[in-house]
């Protein structure tokens, strides 16, 4: 195949080639062909399109430095940075210091995934609240909004907020793994065409794998790049199914517990957090909706995750895949959230301590209670 130079997959970004299955944008030579013979304007790489039928992901050979690279390269260039962070996954999805990479060039940052805050989530807060986090970052944003890429809330603000900074400038789309980049490319061509979709999107963490440009009306670009990867978020731990679950696809509705102290409450297969002391306190736990939180006296927590891990306690579906749990301990001292990243958190009072698990190697943090 030595005529497909200039043919990119529009999905995700990646050169096509018909040689290496295992490396990025590859296609059968037959898909190629027909291809070349037919009139269509999109082509995908195999990947992309598995991802896009049957929501398969199939891992492809990239290092992790090949995104950074494509993300420092910003900074040789004239142009707005977007960047996005997930407002669910704060901690696991800010890149702290980003300005290194970016070079001089401005940086509106953008909360993402504001539907899967509860509504009692006071918004004004909340912005000043990631505002606040940003800053102990070391981001310093010309703008700040908080939006829904998949629910389209607050676009038409983001986009004149664009268009206001911008000029004529190039815009990088970039962020984290996962944060909702590709979701929100698709918005904004959705929002001025009828194209709906055009850029693979999956909850896999590293479904881009290099720059998609898309003309904007005066001849610039928008571009979406990879995300930067982040390997303590759960996600990285999890296959396809368990991804699937814990994963929120709509509003966290908190469970409440009142708890009488010696206890334990296990979520799901994921996490454990103990009550050590015997005081009586209550607990909200912010994951997805649907996953199991399983209460039980601290005395048998134990005993009952080795029994139960993988079948009560699921995901994971199978016991002894996830790196063993790791114990940090917390004395609270005003109403927290103990943050587990890509899980969710949960909202403790203060007074007591607590002993949090999750899998060794992913974040837990303590943060003042954002609610
Ligand atoms: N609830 C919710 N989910 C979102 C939103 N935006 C994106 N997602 C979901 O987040 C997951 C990741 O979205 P992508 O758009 O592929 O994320 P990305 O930042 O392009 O990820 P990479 O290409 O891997 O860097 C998908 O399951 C999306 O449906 C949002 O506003 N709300
Ligand atoms: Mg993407």
């Amino acid at each position: 195949m030595d005529n497909n130079q200039d043919l990119y997959c529009v999905g995700c970004g990646a050169k096509l080639q018909t040689t290496d299955k295992k490396k990025a944008g590859f296609l059968p030579e037959n898909t190629l062909n027909k291809y070349l013979e037919s009139d269509e304007q999109e082509l995908y790489c195999q990947r992309c399109f598995r991802l896009r039928n049957y929501n398969d992901i199939m891992d492809v050979d990239m290092e992790d430095s090949e995104f950074i690279d494509i993300l420092n390269k910003i900074s040789d260039e004239d142009a707005l940075v977007v960047n996005l962070i997930d407002i669910f996954d704060y901690n696991g999805s800010v890149i702290p210091g980003i300005h290194r990479f970016i070079g001089n060039n401005e940086m509106i940052l953008v909360a993402n995934k504001e539907d899967l805050l509860p509504k009692s989530v006071n918004r004004d807060k909340l912005k000043r609240w990631f505002h606040k986090e940003a800053q102990k970052d070391g981001l310093n944003p010309v703008d700040e909004i908080l939006i829904s890429a998949k629910k389209n809330t607050n676009l038409d603000d983001l986009l004149t907020m664009i268009n206001k900074h911008r000029g004529k400038k190039d815009v990088y789309i970039v962020g984290t793994t996962n944060v909702g980049k590709s979701t929100l490319v698709n918005s904004i061509i959705s929002m001025s065409s009828d194209i709906k979709n055009l850029v693979t999107t999956s909850r896999f963490p590293g479904t881009t794998l290099d720059r998609i440009e898309i003309p904007l009306d005066d001849g610039a670009m928008m571009i979406d790049t990879p995300g930067i990867i982040h390997r303590y978020q759960l996600a990285h731990f999890l296959n396809e199914k368990e991804l699937k679950e814990v994963t929120p696809s709509s509003e966290i509705k908190p469970k409440v517990y009142q708890l009488r102290g010696l206890q334990t409450l296990f979520i799901a297969g994921l996490a454990r957090i103990d009550f050590v002391d015997d005081i009586k306190t209550n607990a909200f736990v912010y994951v997805d909706n649907n996953l199991l939180i399983h209460r039980t006296k601290l005395e048998k927590a134990d005993e009952f995750y080795e029994k139960h891990q993988g079948d009560i306690l699921n995901p994971p579906f199978e016991p002894g895949t996830l790196p063993e749990m790791n114990p940090v301990k917390f004395t609270i001292t005003e109403k927290s959230d103990i943050v587990i990243a890509g899980l969710g958190w949960v909202t403790v009072q203060p007074g007591i301590t607590i002993k949090a698990y999750a899998p060794k190697g992913v974040e837990i943090t303590l943060r003042k209670a954002i609610v």
